[in-house]
């Protein structure tokens, strides 16, 4: 009996003298785990009488009992405390920014074709898309370019196995048939651009098997080379967001256009780099195929060439926006590499780059 009052002041003292969750844990180990005395004491009640043990058995187990409640009544007080003590030191300071959520970025070929919707709104244009799987005469023969032209080969375009009815599909290599289907189906006068994904079959460091094209077409009464180039004037001018622009039309051939031009624009030398602009350009670089609409062209889509004649022009929406905003490598468009997206990519909701439209 004494043996238990003893054992049982001692494990309420050192039970109170625990001061930390990692003593009273200790505590409990001593006095309830397998080594402790109370465990010792349990094993003995097997060799007792029948007649010892219901002595002894409620005394003991009571004993456990009471050491086991006390343990976790400190081990609580002590939970209290330490919580009580991190209200009491701890602040949320509410005028903190909240961290901010991960955000991605506008492409910048999206954010090109979305300068290039705008300027052209401003001039009357109407953004016209269609399917990038199309069917050879949309995207060669009303286009007037011939059975041989060598952009028809197999290495140049991506093709798909026959159809039954003879239908060569393909990838279309340029948006053109967009302007062939807009012009198949809606009356003259028409003022459209058309950007999209391209084809062909060509890679390098200049050339991804992908490219986007943005294309314009006018169709209308007495339509000529002047309107063609006041446009694309008015369009790159707005686009590089400075007036002194010098192009200069070069004598070319497109199957689809006649007259044709290609069209450069002066650059001028800072730093070495060549930066488009400049009354008195250092040297010129190319950024636009355009022509006349040929007859051929304005006959396949059903229309008289002698009542409606049309410009046309196409440019590469990649190398249009590296020209603007200084990337000098055409794979790392498609690489969906983040750093890259987030150095050269634009703010979703950011007030347009555009610092106005045409004619501001
Ligand atoms: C129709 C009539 C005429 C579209 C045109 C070009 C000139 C041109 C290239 C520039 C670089 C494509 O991205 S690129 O490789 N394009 O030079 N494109 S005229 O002429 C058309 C289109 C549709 C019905």
């Amino acid at each position: 009996m004494t043996d238990l009052n003893l054992i049982r002041s001692k494990l309420l003292s050192i039970t109170e003298a625990a001061d930390s969750l990692e003593a009273i844990e200790a505590v409990r180990v001593t006095a309830l785990g397998k080594a402790s005395e109370i465990a010792a004491l349990m094993k003995t009640l097997g060799g007792m009488s029948p007649e010892e043990r219901q002595v002894q058995a409620p005394l003991i187990q009571g004993l456990r009992t009471e050491v086991a409640d006390a343990i976790a009544a400190r081990k609580a007080a002590l939970e209290g405390a330490a919580l009580e003590a991190r209200l009491a030191t701890e602040t949320i300071d509410l005028t903190l920014p909240a961290a901010s959520a991960p955000q991605g970025s506008v492409h910048p070929v999206a954010q090109v074709m979305d300068e290039l919707a705008e300027i052209f709104a401003d001039l009357g244009f109407a953004v016209a898309t269609g399917p990038e799987i199309e069917d050879d005469w949309h995207n060669f023969t009303a286009l007037n370019i011939p059975e041989t032209h060598p952009a028809r080969a197999m290495h140049d375009t991506f093709y798909f196995p026959d159809e039954k009815d003879g239908k060569k599909m393909l990838l279309r290599t340029h948006t053109s048939p967009v302007q062939i289907r807009t012009m198949t189906s809606q009356e003259p006068p028409i003022r459209i651009i058309a950007p999209g994904r391209t084809y062909r079959s060509d890679s390098d460091a200049t050339h991804t098997p992908m490219f986007h094209q943005v294309e314009g077409l006018v169709i209308d009464r007495g339509i000529t080379l002047g309107h063609l180039k006041w446009t694309l004037e008015t369009f790159v001018k707005a686009y590089f967001e400075r007036d002194d622009i010098v192009l200069r039309l070069r004598p070319s051939y497109f199957p689809f256009t006649e007259p044709s031009a290609e069209v450069d624009v002066g650059y001028t030398l800072v730093d070495g780099r060549r930066v488009v602009g400049g009354a008195e350009p250092d040297g010129w670089m190319e950024i636009l195929g355009s022509g006349m609409v040929h007859p051929r062209v304005i006959a396949a889509c059903g229309l008289d060439p002698d009542e409606w004649q049309g410009f046309a022009f196409g440019c590469g929406i990649d190398r249009l926006a590296m020209l603007k905003y200084g990337m000098d490598d055409l794979r790392a468009f498609f690489d969906g590499d983040l750093r890259w997206l987030r150095h050269y990519g634009f703010a979703a909701l950011d007030v347009p780059t555009l610092s106005a439209g045409v004619g501001a």
